[in-house]
């Protein structure tokens, strides 16, 4: 199963987590008749469990060749396999529904009945043909957006390097302008078509298995009620606004004071494109553009340490596993290296959005990814390797298992791990001179980098499903699907597009997730469990400094315990893993605001006199 972004499927577990879709029909024998008792549950569900399980290596090694090599064979071969899982899923999820009134059934009977029919991201009818091409519609999605192109002085550039132009502070306004601008208008329009028809087949799939919609499918999974999740997303929202609204009043100041007021007014929404990424959901590379005098400058940067060093891709990769090392985990297998795309091939078309994928289920484990040598794909590889390491802890359990306690938890491991990535640890590896290491006066400046890429995704976290479960359910009306995105986006993240947009547009395309199909909130959950899991392997490794400061490199008793966690895979429901490893069953954004806090009295301050929202 792939973690990454596609997609997909959803049934826990094999699948990838990608985009793709799922699968279908293969198996088309008639199935044996199950009664409706505790026991005939019981041999359902081992039956379906054999039979997705068989099927997952065939589709993750089909789903592998075609994103590292999309041509039309290898789109029309993973369509194919795709389209089969999701009619085996549809299948299965039907049948598992029949047994939810018998009594006395085995716990993990029950759950897995429950990841049977939930699991489906995205479920096609029965009707003969709809799983096929519910497939055809997302692999050309998800093709098209690898392959897609923008242009920057009106020459093509393909998505990887757009990324980090986005990020380059030394392009101009109207260069970042026409780059924003070019991408959403070639890569998001013209699958405008394709992705409300893929809705329509979708929204009818998961009516069938009794549904209201797809969003209210998406929202099931969480060991809660729909509503009830949404509530708790709603609650953590809530809690950590204020802190965004600190960080966008003094960043849209800078940005003022850097570009002036006909480019970034005072007042009002930031301009999308100024903010370092393609999608404004992390700012952290225009750090040195907002760093405050004296304090602000932390005298190193990640990307700038490695590429003084000549690191290397697989260098990164290897410091990534050194980490994971240091808490006793095994190293990556040979084959990790042989078979991982680290960088981007320059002979054929990929999807280069990063992913982690396990393609046996057991090591066959591997990353995906066009790697730049900076500090966003430094931690992007913790990040990916985080979901490789928990990949290989859980593949003990049986196959409706394999995969994170939810999915908040998958994204959040590697980010976790992340956090420890101090000053004082890149001495300990070599990158940084120890006496470069920021004294005590510059921790607003080391929170202020931080915060530019943890607190500013937060609203962008939240708003790309919000944004579905309103086209899902029917709120938002195909016509209005770009006006809402603006309006959402403005809403939640306040800023805006640099030049009005069409209203056919369609924006939100322009964004892995959308052509991908990858539920989105896991990542907005992510953002807060990571410092929950943080704080408490801080706690473990006895750490008495301020939090952000703390590494827990090395520390073997916190990998032991991150490890049972790990181990757990999908097998009990997430508040029982979030409190084996930090001692607590509740999500919580304490502990975010916890870190952040110095932060957020140095920004109230900074901001005093300035108008705060837009
Ligand atoms: O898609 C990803 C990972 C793969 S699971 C690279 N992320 C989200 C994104 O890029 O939009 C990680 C952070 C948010
Ligand atoms: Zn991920």
């Amino acid at each position: 199963m792939k973690f990454a972004s596609t997609a997909l499927a959803a049934l826990a577990a094999s699948l990838s987590f990608a985009a793709v879709p799922a699968l279908a029909q293969g198996a088309a024998q008639a199935a044996p008749a199950y009664p409706l008792t505790a026991e005939g549950a019981a041999r359902f569900v081992a039956d379906a469990e054999k039979d997705l399980s068989d099927f997952s290596l065939d589709n993750n090694r089909t789903n592998w060749v075609n994103y590292t090599n999309i041509t039309e064979d290898t789109d029309a071969l993973a369509a194919k396999s795709n389209g089969d899982l999701t009619e085996k899923q549809v299948k299965y999820a039907v049948e598992a529904a029949k047994f939810a009134k018998v009594s006395g059934l085995d716990a993990d009977v029950s759950r897995k009945l429950g990841i049977l029919r939930q699991g489906i991201v995205l479920p096609a009818p029965t009707t003969q043909g709809a799983a096929a091409q519910l497939s055809e519609i997302t692999t050309r999605m998800t093709s098209t957006y690898g392959k897609g192109k923008g242009t920057l002085d009106g020459k093509p550039i393909n998505g990887s390097d757009i990324e980090e132009q986005m990020g380059n502070a030394e392009r101009t306004p109207a260069q970042l302008a026409e780059m924003w601008t070019s991408w959403h208008d070639n890569v998001g329009k013209p699958m405008k078509g394709d992705y409300v028809k893929m809705v329509g087949i979708a929204n009818e799939g998961a009516r069938e298995l009794g549904y209201a919609d797809v969003g209210a499918m998406w929202r099931s999974g969480y060991d809660m009620t729909p509503e009830q999740f949404a509530a708790e997303t709603q609650r953590l929202w809530k809690e950590t606004k204020p802190l965004y609204l600190a960080l966008h009043t003094y960043v849209r100041r800078k940005l003022n004071e850097k570009y002036g007021d006909a480019v970034q007014p005072r007042t009002g929404p930031i301009r999308a494109d100024l903010l370092g990424n393609m999608w404004a959901q992390e700012w952290g590379s225009i750090y040195p553009q907002v760093a405050p005098a004296g304090a602000g400058d932390l005298g190193y940067d990640v990307g700038d340490l490695l590429k003084a060093q000549k690191k290397t891709p697989v260098d990164m990769v290897k410091a990534g596993e050194g980490f994971y090392s240091s808490l006793g985990f095994d190293p990556l297998p040979d084959t990790f290296w042989t078979r991982s795309m680290i960088v981007k091939p320059a002979d054929r078309e990929v999807i280069c959005h990063a992913s982690a994928w396990d393609v046996d289920n057991k090591d066959d484990i591997r990353i995906k990814m066009c790697t730049k040598v900076n500090a966003e794909d430094f931690t992007t590889i913790h990040h990916e390797l985080g979901h490789n390491y928990y990949q290989r802890a859980y593949n003990k359990q049986p196959f409706l298992y394999l995969n994170g306690a939810n999915d908040g938890f998958h994204e959040a491991i590697g980010d976790f791990v992340a956090l420890s990535i101090t000053p004082q640890y890149l001495v300990q590896i070599g990158l940084l001179d120890k006496t470069k290491v920021p004294s005590a006066d510059k921790d607003t400046g080391l929170l202020l980098r931080q915060a530019m890429d943890k607190v500013a995704f937060l609203p962008f976290g939240l708003l790309l499903d919000r944004y579905r479960w309103g086209i899902f359910d029917g709120t938002i009306k195909p016509a209005d699907y770009n006006k809402a995105w603006t309006k959402m986006r403005l809403e939640y993240q306040g800023i805006t597009p640099p030049s009005a947009r069409p209203d056919d547009a369609f924006d939100a395309g322009a964004k892995y997730h959308i052509p991908g199909n990858t539920p989105y909130t896991r990542y907005f959950l992510a953002r807060i469990l990571q410092f929950q899991f943080y704080q408490a392997a801080c706690k473990q490794a006895g750490w008495k400094g301020p939090l952000h400061r703390c590494s827990f490199y090395g520390n073997k008793q916190v990998g032991a315990k991150l490890n049972t966690m790990l181990a757990m895979g999908q097998s009990k429901p997430w508040p029982e893993a979030l409190k084996v490893f930090t001692g607590s069953p509740q999500m919580s954004a304490k502990p975010m605001l916890e870190y952040f806090a110095p932060l957020k009295k140095w920004l109230d301050e900074q901001n005093k006199g300035e108008k705060s929202g837009w």
